[in-house]
């Protein structure tokens, strides 16, 4: 099961063949140096290559109309004034007598991508295609798209694969609304596209780019629209929108293929978005993609149009569809006002449709950033992110973050052995994939002496030995030998060996260490409260936040549901920490069941750069195999299934949904040891709304939290916390759409059942009952 790389050197053919600024920067060299950069850096090898092939006039029918299809096809016996003028006809379109061939080919690469990854012969891909095709519609070509290579592929995957629900993600910097319009109105497609919009200020003008475009009809709420207000958007900003609106929906939705419009026109550098975000950011967004639909993730180029911050987040995008642990996000992790307006601005208008974002009521719905509540012009404050100069510097801001990209390539080496299986006796009947060691190496007998003799419970050969392996386990991840391992302990020398594992991960090389302990399992009494670790204990009885660094919640059963949990709490802080190494250790009564488990580290793996050790007791381990092992260059799971993941909706996820709050830190592993420096920014979104205490400015990850998290934290301000009435006329209907969708009921009671087995052969399918459906959530108690 490895990534497949669609590609064929006749899409280079078209170009544009007179003057026109607009179309110029849609150019060959865009596949060719995107190319090259994955050849020199070994990628390309590493993938199954395809060549792509043509559509077929049949599979463009999905899409487009036979009399569009037909004017293409004669375009390519038209000379260069003829081709001109029909280009004259469209918006910000060229056409090349190749263009026809072309076209066909990108849609036929896409379609080759979605059969390779659906008969299983890959588990992922990327097709690289020109010309793009996000913004083509039935009969138009539009914004240099001719064909709509994801829509066709999408339309394929329902038709030839009998899929009932395609996710379509679509990361380009435009509003892909040729997508839009394909599936408004239907729900077995959900269509998620973040845009440049400025207000309605930005090509390609529509309002339907809003957050109040949700789809029509049965297609309500699926159409899922976050559009950014201002330029200058960047890793912060785009975590973010994944955590608090792209995952919520999409685990609740359930997919079983992820499609990516791939345009990298959001990254850095890039002329048409103006954005920040660096290329390892894409390495991000892609494994957090990866833990849906079983990692069935094709994605197909769009945009990106500054070609050397194209051909690096190309190349981040296969090594982490490779499976590669991703690169530290640099810059501040904090997003920007304008972004969190936007993020609430869609959970508000998405809120009818999906249970994940209900109980709107309690996170206040913010106003456009230069309104007030009152609708009059408010004064500017300074020092926020926002009023950074509107000039932006994109040439210098994409040398400096591609030249930083290539020190961090240099410093952050791929660990040559991903995964290692550490047992205390070894289970014949275990059959590891080729890429997962197991692990034999122990710690010398002096050193771990030393480490073991305060703890009774080590006292014994069987825990001894077993404390010997995680050591040596644990130091190899720290010295880039291992990404992730997972290590069995007898169950009486759980809180013991994770004690050690923490002392020694801090005396060895981790500078921050985030350690999320599962069940009953104490933070160990002689830890320094200095930042260097963040202990997160999911198990007390009542939240509480005993320290800045002392956070200890109830099982996610009672705090708003486990996805909820994971994805508004646990990995905003990992964000904001930047462990170099995060120790998970699945205690007595931990009540997760191992799928959950699973997918907790195969998140926090992202943040963590793959450095992430799972400590499991001995009595827990055959649970774990039973959730399967898998092969190849499979990625994010920690060798675990993450498939079939328990099915949402489940009410408890209900609430607990928050905005992401992060903090500015240095990166992880940066040369001197420490706590992250802490930036307290007086933030105004904070004020007023959620609370602000000194917590929550210290600490400026957890502002996110909702207030309901926040009173169960124990955090909420002691000095005029309120929360704010939801504003009327954020979601208004406007005229001329119809945005009324009476006969739409929550989207997930409306979801058609899959025929699709899981790679190990379980079914996907069919969901289990409402019932079921909680009880596979909520870990029993
Ligand atoms: N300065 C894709 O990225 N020109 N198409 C906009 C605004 C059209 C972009 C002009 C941009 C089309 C696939
Ligand atoms: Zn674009």
């Amino acid at each position: 099961m490895g990534t497949a790389l669609v590609y064929h050197e006749d899409m280079t053919a078209a170009r544009l063949l007179w003057d026109d600024p607009e179309c110029e920067i849609e150019c060959p060299e865009r596949l060719t140096i995107a190319l090259e950069r994955l050849r020199q850096r070994g990628l390309e090898q590493r993938c199954l290559r395809l060549a792509a092939r043509e559509a077929s006039e049949e599979e463009l029918g999905l899409v487009h109309s036979p009399e569009y299809v037909a004017l293409l096809r004669g375009t390519q016996a038209l000379g260069t004034g003829e081709l001109q003028a029909l280009s004259g006809q469209y918006d910000a379109i060229y056409f090349h007598p190749s263009t026809f061939h072309c076209a066909r080919l990108a849609a036929g690469a896409a379609l080759q991508l979605v059969d390779a990854v659906l008969t299983g012969a890959v588990q992922n891909g990327l097709a690289l295609v020109r010309p793009p095709g996000h913004h083509s519609q039935r009969a138009a070509a539009n914004g240099f798209c001719v064909f709509n290579n994801v829509a066709i592929a999408a339309k394929h995957a329902k038709q030839k694969h009998g899929l009932h629900r395609i996710l379509i993600v679509d990361w380009d910097i435009h509003h892909g609304q040729g997508i839009q319009y394909i599936f408004e109105d239907d729900p077995s497609v959900l269509y998620f596209s973040w845009h440049r919009y400025e207000h309605g200020r930005f090509w390609p003008y529509l309002q339907e780019s809003d957050t109040d475009a949700v789809g029509q009809g049965q297609g309500c709420g699926f159409t899922v629209n976050l559009p950014w207000n201002q330029v200058g958007m960047g890793n912060a900003d785009y975590v973010a929108a994944f955590l608090h609106v792209l995952l919520p929906l999409a685990f609740e939705f359930d997919p079983e293929l992820v499609l990516v419009a791939a345009g990298f026109d959001s990254a850095v550098g890039d002329p048409e978005g103006q954005m920040q975000a660096t290329p390892e950011c894409f390495a991000h967004l892609t494994q957090l993609l990866q833990v849906l639909a079983c990692g069935r993730v094709c994605a197909v180029l769009e945009g990106g149009y500054h070609l050397e911050s194209l051909s690096q987040s190309v190349c981040m995008m296969v090594q982490a569809l490779l499976g590669d642990p991703p690169l530290p996000l640099s810059g501040p992790m904090e997003p920007h006002r304008s972004a969190l307006e936007s993020i609430q601005s869609v959970r508000a208008a998405q809120a009818p449709h999906w249970m994940s974002l209900q109980q709107q009521d309690a996170a206040p719905v913010l106003s456009p950033s230069t309104r007030s509540p009152e609708g009059s012009i408010s004064p500017l404050l300074p020092g926020g992110p926002e009023f950074k100069a509107p000039v932006v510097q994109t040439e210098a801001q994409a040398v400096v973050a591609l030249s930083s990209l290539l020190d961090q390539l240099r410093l952050y080496p791929t660990p040559p052995l991903r995964t290692a299986v550490a047992l205390t006796e070894l289970d014949a009947a275990l059959v590891l994939p080729p890429d997962v060691l197991h692990w034999e190496r122990s710690a010398p007998q002096k050193e771990m002496q030393a480490w073991a003799r305060p703890h009774e419970a080590l006292a014994q050969d069987k825990s001894f030995n077993a404390l010997g392996k995680v050591l040596y386990l644990l130091d190899s991840i720290l010295d880039g030998q291992v990404s992730s391992g997972i290590a069995a302990t007898p169950a009486p020398a759980a809180a013991a060996t994770l004690d050690v594992a923490i002392q020694r991960g801090l005396s060895h090389r981790a500078q921050r260490l985030l350690c999320v302990a599962v069940g009953q399992l104490d933070r160990p009494l002689d830890l320094a409260d200095d930042g260097r670790t963040l202990w997160l204990n999911i198990r007390g009885k009542e939240a509480a936040a005993l320290s800045m660094f002392h956070v200890s919640t109830p099982l996610p059963g009672t705090t708003g549901g486990f996805l909820s949990y994971i994805l508004a709490l646990v990995l905003p802080l990992a964000y904001g920490f930047q462990p170099n190494l995060v120790l998970v250790a699945l205690g007595p009564a931990h009540g997760l069941q191992a799928p959950q488990a699973a997918l907790l580290a195969a998140l926090l793996r992202v943040p963590a750069g793959g450095r992430v050790l799972v400590l499991v007791e001995e009595v827990s381990w055959a649970e774990w195999r039973c959730c399967g092992v898998t092969s190849g260059e499979r990625p994010v799971t920690l060798c675990f299934h993450l498939c079939p993941w328990p099915r949402n909706p489940h009410p408890s996820l209900q609430g607990s949904w928050s905005r992401h709050c992060v903090e500015r830190a240095p990166p992880a592993w940066a040369p001197s040891p420490g706590p992250p420096q802490r930036t307290c920014r007086p933030w105004s979104i904070c004020e007023g709304s959620w609370g602000h205490s000194g917590k929550c400015c210290r600490w400026p990850l957890l502002k996110g939290c909702d207030p309901v998290t926040w009173r169960r934290l124990g955090w909420t301000s002691q000095n005029g916390h309120r929360d704010p009435a939801p504003r009327a006329g954020v979601n208004r209907p406007r005229t001329g759409r119809p945005r009324q969708c009476p006969e739409a009921g929550p989207a997930s009671t409306r979801r058609p059942e899959s025929p699709l087995a899981c790679a190990d052969g379980r079914p996907c399918s069919p969901r289990p009952g409402s019932k079921q459906l909680s009880e596979s959530l909520t870990p029993p108690s």
